[in-house]
């Protein structure tokens, strides 16, 4: 009976939508076991669980207290920005509340009294926690929207940011960019980044009052107008390549450039009118949880996936401890309807764990050791679990066992070292002269000449004598009449022949030279 229940309460959610169970239990012909899917989270309302930063400092309105009016208004300035006053103040926080029916709550700026100094200000928002866009960003903007801004995008935590999208009221004079709308892209260029004028021109402040980052109509490229073929979608996400990460952020920033003017022109007499006012911010999306979870939860500060297929981490990005018998894998949406799980697996052997930290997914018996030990370990690891380095290499410290880099090559020096293992922070072992890690430099008094000789002269202890030059402390190049290493001895002591008889011997066998090439040119004019 509590099986049947089981049964009926995991298969429920399958016929309600896609992904949404990662295993239930099913009964086969061995007897009844878990079957794995594919999973993900619900989409949720992700301005919930949001940080929001606004820059640059004094941006926002109310300190000191200031006076505005709008633009439908535009001589009566008695409207008042007092950040001290909770009824007058307009703090970021307004821009992530529940709108009620009734008046809009709104974070506001500055004025632009200090144009023609651009009037700029970035609304940060981080999650910290990858999210996957699932409906329209929809920014919502109260008297009027920006005439120029940007939306930008951090995929890690806000190192590096991209453009997500250009919004202005003249792409061209804006951005250098020709106005394009998303409903035009295609299937090849889904994820191009563009600049919209659809967003930005004057339409009276009441009538159009958001900014949306299209997501829906992006989807629809692939999955039809009403979203109906999403399979055709998830299909799309798992073969081509960056479209999932198109959607995915763990940031996003509004560079507000230009706020709305009313008309063309900015009234440099009242200034009063001009500024930014956002009502609300509507960011839809999932945990992107690798396809390994239908639930995130909010803990600790922090959105998190609850991880299953024995998977762990933020993003279920990695195998659970004694859980890696091999790499670990996203879950794929493909083969439809269920995906597959790519689930991390200890090693499913008869001879228990045998952990190999994903560098092996083979494990064999040694009889005569009555051990378990993994076969042929990959990315240069060696050992019963793979949790050695090959000779050769040295272990990354900043690599976990279980990383694809967790081995590093020694590279030592061929000439310079003794053979090609290091120790275990890289160092090398170097013949006699060599230094350095990798012993490819060498000791002070040595020169570098396919290996490392001691120096044969110097500018010091070894000189070169008698004006001879020490040519690249190989050897001293000596002047006419010395010789010996150091140039240290005459020619004419060591040898008296050598003093007279040098220069008449080398010139009678030039002549005898230049006599027999006379007569080999003479025998061909002949010919
Ligand atoms: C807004 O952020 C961008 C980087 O994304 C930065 O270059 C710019 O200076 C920021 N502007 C303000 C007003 O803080
Ligand atoms: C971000 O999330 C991680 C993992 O949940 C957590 O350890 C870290 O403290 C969070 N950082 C911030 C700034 O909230
Ligand atoms: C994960 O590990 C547990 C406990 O060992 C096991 O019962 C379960 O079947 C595993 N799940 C998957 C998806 O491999
Ligand atoms: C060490 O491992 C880290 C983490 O995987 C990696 O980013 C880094 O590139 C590795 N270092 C080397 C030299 O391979
Ligand atoms: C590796 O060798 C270098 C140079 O001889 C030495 O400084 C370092 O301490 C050694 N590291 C280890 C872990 O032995
Ligand atoms: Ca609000």
């Amino acid at each position: 009976m509590l099986y049947l229940l089981a049964l009926l309460l995991h298969r429920l959610p399958l016929a309600m939508g896609q992904y949404d169970i990662c295993k239930s239990w099913v009964t086969t012909d061995d007897g009844p076991s878990w079957e794995f899917y594919a999973c993900q989270p619900k989409a949720m309302r992700m301005k919930d669980y949001v940080t929001v930063r606004v820059d640059p400092a004094g941006i926002t309105c109310g300190d000191p207290p200031e006076r505005f009016c709008t633009h439908e208004n535009p001589y009566l300035c008695s409207d008042e920005c007092d950040a001290s006053n909770p009824d007058l103040a307009h703090p970021p926080k307004l821009m992530f509340d529940s709108e009620d029916e009734g008046l809009a709550t709104y974070w506001q700026s500055v004025t632009w009294r200090r144009y023609p100094e651009p009037l700029l200000a970035n609304i940060t928002l981080s999650w910290n926690k990858s999210i996957e866009l699932t409906d329209d960003i929809v920014i919502t903007f109260e008297y009027g929207r920006p005439t120029i801004m940007m939306l930008e995008k951090s995929l890690d935590n806000g190192r590096t940011w991209h453009p997500y999208q250009y919004y202005a009221d003249d792409c061209m004079e804006a951005f250098s960019m020709p106005a394009r709308r998303v409903r035009d892209l295609s299937t090849t260029s889904a994820n191009r980044v563009l600049c919209t004028e659809e967003y930005s021109r004057w339409a009276g402040s009441k009538k159009e009052k958001t900014v949306r980052f299209e997501v829906r109509d992006r989807f629809a490229i692939f999955a039809g107008p009403d979203l109906k073929n999403m399979d055709n979608l998830y299909t799309r996400m798992e073969s081509a390549k960056g479209l999932k990460d198109f959607f995915t952020v763990t940031d996003l920033r509004m560079r507000l450039l230009r706020p709305a003017l009313g008309g063309t022109y900015v009234q440099r007499e009242n200034l009063y009118k001009y500024f930014y006012a956002v009502s609300n911010i509507e960011v839809t999306g999932r945990c992107k949880c690798n396809l390994h979870a239908n639930l995130c939860t909010f803990k600790e500060g922090s959105l998190q996936c609850e991880c299953e297929h024995n998977t762990t981490g933020q993003d279920c990005g990695k195998c659970k401890k004694n859980f890696r018998s091999r790499s670990w894998r996203a879950g794929s949406y493909l083969p439809l309807p269920n995906g597959s799980p790519n689930a991390c697996a200890a090693a499913g052997s008869a001879f228990g764990n045998c952990e190999c930290y994903g560098h092996s997914n083979r494990c064999s018996y040694i009889d005569f050791l009555n051990v378990v030990t993994c076969v042929s370990c990959k990315h240069n690891t060696r050992g019963q679990h793979c949790q050695h380095c090959r000779l050769g290499f040295y272990r990354n410290s900043s690599a976990e066992l279980d990383d694809e880099n967790v081995c590093i090559e020694c590279n030592c020096n061929q000439i310079g070292s003794l053979h090609d293992r290091c120790n275990e922070t890289g160092y090398c072992e170097c013949k006699e002269g060599a230094t350095g890690p990798k012993c490819d430099d060498c000791l002070p008094n040595y020169y570098w000449r396919q290996g490392c000789f001691p120096n044969v002269c110097d500018d010091e202890l070894l000189l070169c004598q008698n004006g001879g030059t020490c040519y690249q402390n190989q050897r001293c190049i000596c002047p006419v009449g010395f010789k010996g290493v150091l140039c240290q001895q005459s020619r004419c002591e060591a040898d008296k022949k050598d003093c007279d008889g040098a220069s008449s011997t080398r010139a009678a066998i030039s002549t005898v030279l230049l006599g027999a090439l006379g007569l080999q040119l003479r025998s061909w004019a002949e010919l």
